[in-house]
């Protein structure tokens, strides 16, 4: 699972990007790409229990792409080629007062700095979708097939031409097999970040109204934070960034809630392994079955499924071990279809 940070120039990408990535120590050797580690305090709460060797938690793959002023041709081109690679688009936007950093008008605008993004991403799809139509219409004149294809680009068309993004649009399970493969960038999930001022983190930021509408209106999360006061938490040992966030009247860092919305908004849910070795998190999407879930460890474990042996996360807290929660009959053993939940302490037994 790949996000990009999106955004136009100077916004702060690529100091959330640093903060982001620096949270894990293998961070990829790629200048721009990284790895960000999605903090979860049930993993802190295992640990404590188990005392593991190895603590591993949840990743996110994550890209910084270079500031885009509209109309900046050929540069235009490798930022919308970079979009099309991510799975989640975080577009960054400016809310914060600084002198030092210049506004392409002087103004701090929020707003301006989504709509020039998102009419860059609607215009690129456009183009996208008119090459491909014609492509089609030819093809299923002359009786080649691709009418499926067809229907579903045209509802694309309607969509475009009421400057509705992609993602608005409905489809069936094969309509979306069928256009899967395009890669048309306002159908992939959006989240905005407004990179606000230390003292707007709880609101107060400039263009508030109207991004809450857009974002509102379109389903899309918007998650207030601040890249600077990121900066100085992540510079605090744990206890003095407790303190420090209760100063700023908030309880979590604008990283940590920016990590869970994405996992949140990816449909992605988390199970875990546990024992004196390692304690880990699995990532896994919501709906998938226990011999899925059991695919991510090792196909082997997939292949070979016999039973997960599961327990829920807050049970084994209630009860404080494996052992209590078998003697109370919370200790599950499950076949190859169960649905994993959220938060499910898994054990699994397998043939090689
Ligand atoms: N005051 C203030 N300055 C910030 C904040 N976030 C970033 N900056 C500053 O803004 C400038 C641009 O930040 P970057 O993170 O490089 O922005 P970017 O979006 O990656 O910029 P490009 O890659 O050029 O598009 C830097 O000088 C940062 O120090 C913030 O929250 N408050
Ligand atoms: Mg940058």
């Amino acid at each position: 699972m790949k996000i990009g940070l999106v955004g136009t120039p100077q916004v702060g990408k690529t100091t959330l990007f640093q903060l982001l990535t620096n949270l894990e120590t293998q961070a990829s050797s790629r200048e721009n790409v990284g790895i960000a580690r999605v903090p979860d305090s049930r993993i802190d709460a295992l640990t404590a229990m188990y005392k593991p060797r190895k603590i591993t938690f949840a990743t996110i793959e994550v890209v910084d792409i270079a500031g885009l002023l509209p109309g900046q041709g050929k540069k235009g081109s490798e930022f919308l080629n970079a979009v099309r690679d991510v799975d989640a688009i975080v577009q960054v936007v400016r809310g914060f007062h600084s002198d030092m950093v210049p506004t392409e008008d002087g103004e701090v605008k929020p707003m301006r700095d989504v709509d020039q993004i998102q009419a860059e991403l609607l215009l690129a799809d456009w183009a996208l979708l008119e090459t491909r139509f014609e492509r089609l219409q030819k093809q299923s004149m002359k009786g080649a097939g691709g009418a499926e294809e067809l229907a579903v680009l045209e509802k694309f068309r309607d969509a475009l031409e009421n400057d509705l993004p992609l993602r608005t649009v409905e489809l069936s399970q094969p309509e979306e097999a069928a256009v899967r493969g395009y890669g048309f960038l306002t159908r992939k999930p959006l989240l905005i970040l407004v990179n606000v001022d230390d003292s707007a983190l709880n609101g107060g930021f400039p263009q508030e109204e109207e991004l809450k509408d857009w974002t509102g209106q379109r389903s899309v999360p918007l998650v207030a934070a601040s890249a600077q006061v990121e900066m100085e938490i992540s510079q605090l040992d744990p206890e003095d960034a407790e303190m420090f966030m209760e100063e700023l009247g908030i309880e979590e860092s604008g990283i940590t809630r920016l990590a869970r919305a994405v996992y949140g908004h990816l449909g992605l849910i988390s199970y875990f392994t546990v024992g004196e070795d390692e304690v880990r998190a699995w990532t896994i999407r919501a709906g998938s079955s226990a011999r899925q879930a059991a695919g991510k460890i090792h196909s082997d474990i997939e292949r070979g499924f016999i039973r997960a042996e599961v327990a829920a996360y807050d049970h084994l807290m209630e009860h404080g071990s494996m052992a209590a929660l078998k003697e109370k009959g919370l200790w599950r053993l499950e076949g190859k279809e169960y649905v994993v939940a959220d938060g499910d302490v898994i054990s699994f037994r397998f043939n090689v």
